[in-house]
């Protein structure tokens, strides 16, 4: 793949907090175990394993009653995620994360902008992870980060990597979405942010709208990153994941997007989140997610 160096560095975040539900932290041991490292190693690529930026287990949190659940500790986490993810830029590796609930990608974007300047993204989501404090139906912070990435939602989130480096919701795509609150879809209609659900994957196929997702991102962008939630794929082929939403993408149709998105040469970082190990199936999700690595970073059966 020639637009990115050979050279991965791995990022663990074994956060929950996000979710508010305990299983996603064992999210970055169960992706190793299903043997990530050994996977891109054997696609020619030079590993450089960062380890886990340990977080707070939630009984030592402080949990104040507001709409934010462990602001303090989210803050903090993805502050040093952030702090990282540009370090590893810098030294011209490819950032890929391994969550951890959805809301280290606050951290993982924002260190990203430090060097992409004009970022494009490609969400997979069953979810539209677009509330505020004020639509939050849950105040699960794995539910605001698109909205905190576009300058929306609580300071101490929005200030993460410096208040200037946000993204251009015109460069933003959602891709398997199918499940959305009311204050996210008037946000979404608000910035104009392109929404691929299922619907749309339905009817036009995952080819033509990965195609369409690509020329999106590609144009006028000067990197893209790939953020991928777990519960885009239906339960049937990724049971281990916290929110489950039924009517998913299917194991090809998750690979087939990876292989279009290698192909077309513009991925610069990824994030692989929302693995549930204690709601899994020995390990089948995090399996999954180490198989889309694959296709993601060039695999290919011929
Ligand atoms: B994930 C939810 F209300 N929208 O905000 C919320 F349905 O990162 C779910 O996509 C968020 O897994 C799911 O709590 C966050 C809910
Ligand atoms: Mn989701
Ligand atoms: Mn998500
Ligand atoms: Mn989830």
């Amino acid at each position: 793949n020639p637009t990115i160096n050979n050279r991965i560095s791995i990022i663990g975040v074994p956060l929950d907090l996000g979710a508010d539900r305990r299983g996603v932290d064992m999210g970055p041991s169960a992706i190793r175990y299903a043997k990530v490292g050994e996977k891109l190693q054997s696609l020619g690529y030079e590993i450089d394993d960062k380890g886990d930026i340990v977080a707070n287990r939630p009984d030592s949190c402080y949990v104040d009653g507001t709409s934010l659940k462990y602001l303090d500790e989210i803050e903090r986490v993805n502050t040093e995620l952030c702090r990282m993810v540009a370090e590893e830029m810098a030294k011209t590796h490819f950032p890929l994360i391994l969550g951890g609930d959805h809301s280290i990608a606050i951290g993982t974007i924002s260190g990203v902008l430090q060097h992409k300047k004009k970022l494009g993204v490609l969400w997979f989501d069953a979810h539209g992870d677009i509330n505020t404090a004020v639509t939050s139906p849950s105040g699960n912070i794995h539910g605001m980060p698109v909205a905190v990435c576009f300058g929306r939602g609580h300071e101490r989130l929005t200030g993460v990597g410096g208040r200037a480096a946000k993204l251009d919701p015109g460069k933003f795509v959602m891709i398997g979405i199918r499940d959305l609150d009311p204050g996210e879809k008037m946000l979404l209609k608000e910035l104009g942010v392109v929404v691929y659900t299922m619907h749309e994957i339905d009817i036009m196929g995952m080819a033509k709208v990965m195609e369409a997702a690509i020329k999106i991102v590609a144009n006028g962008t000067d990197g893209v990153h790939v953020s991928f939630d777990m519960d885009v794929i239906d339960p049937l082929h990724a049971p281990g994941v916290g929110t489950p939403v039924l009517g998913g993408l299917t194991y090809r149709e998750s690979h087939l997007a990876m292989e279009l998105i290698s192909a077309a040469n513009i991925v610069t970082s990824a994030e692989f989140v929302e693995v549930n190990t204690i709601l899994d199936n020995r390990n089948q999700t995090a399996k999954v997610a180490v198989d889309l690595m694959g296709s993601l970073l060039g695999e290919r059966v011929l």
